[in-house]
C-alpha cells in the first residue's frame, strides 16, 4: 500500500517573484543526472518533472508576469503541494510577495483545500537578508489556518536546507493523502 502512494504522482506547483530563486531550486533538487547546468531564465510559465523522497513532482514554475496568470490557474484545481519562493535579501519586494501570497490563498480553486505550503526563505547566505522568521511575520504565515506550512531559510547555490524542505513537503502530502483515503 505504502508503496501504492509513494508512486502516485504528486503536482507541486512553485510560485514566487521573479528573481527569487525558483529556477535555481529546481535545478538543485533535480537529480544530478537530470540536473541542467545551463539555467534558463524563467520566462512566464515552464513545467519541470523531477523526483524527489519517492514522490514524483511536477513543478509549475511562474513567474511574476500577469499575462501568464490564466495559465498557472489553470492547473490549480489538481495540486498536492505548494513551494513559495521568497528572496529573503530583497526586503522592498517582500511586501509584493505577501501580496501575491495573499491572492493565492484566496483563490477559488485553493482556499478550502488543506494542502501543504513550502516557504524557502532563500538567499539567507546575503549579508543583511532576513531571517526565517522575519519572512514568516512579513509573510504573515500564521494567518494561514487551514493549511500546514513550514518555512526553511535556503540557499539555493550550494544547496543548503533544499532537501529539508522537500521532505517535509513530501511527508505532508502523503498525510494528506491517507486523511482524504
Ligand atoms: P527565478 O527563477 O525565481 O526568476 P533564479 O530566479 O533562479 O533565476 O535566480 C535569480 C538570481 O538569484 C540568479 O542570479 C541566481 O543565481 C540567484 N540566486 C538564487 N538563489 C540564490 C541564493 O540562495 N543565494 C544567492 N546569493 N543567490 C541566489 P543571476 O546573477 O544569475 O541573475
Amino acid at each position: 500500500m505504502g508503496s501504492g502512494i509513494s508512486k502516485k504522482k504528486s503536482n507541486i506547483i512553485c510560485v514566487g517573484l521573479d528573481n527569487s530563486g525558483k529556477s535555481t531550486i529546481l535545478n538543485k533538487l533535480k537529480s544530478d543526472k537530470e540536473q541542467s547546468h545551463d539555467i534558463v531564465p524563467t520566462v512566464g510559465f515552464s513545467v519541470e518533472s523531477f523526483s524527489a523522497s519517492s514522490i514524483n513532482f511536477t513543478v509549475f514554475d511562474m513567474s511574476g508576469q500577469g499575462k501568464y496568470r490564466n495559465l498557472w490557474e489553470a492547473h490549480y484545481n489538481d495540486v498536492d503541494g505548494v513551494i513559495m519562493v521568497v528572496d529573503s535579501s530583497d526586503k522592498l519586494r517582500i511586501v509584493v510577495a505577501k501580496e501575491e501570497l495573499e491572492n493565492f490563498l484566496q483563490h477559488n480553486d485553493i482556499k478550502n483545500k488543506g494542502i501543504p505550503i513550502l516557504v524557502y526563505s532563500n538567499k539567507m547566505d546575503v549579508r543583511d537578508s532576513l531571517s526565517p522568521s522575519q519572512v514568516s511575520l512579513k509573510l504573515e504565515l500564521d494567518q494561514i489556518r487551514n493549511k500546514p506550512w513550514q518555512i526553511f531559510g535556503s540557499n539555493a547555490l550550494t544547496g543548503e536546507n533544499l532537501g529539508e524542505g522537500v521532505n517535509w513537503l513530501a511527508a505532508q502530502i502523503r498525510q494528506y493523502r491517507l486523511k482524504r483515503q
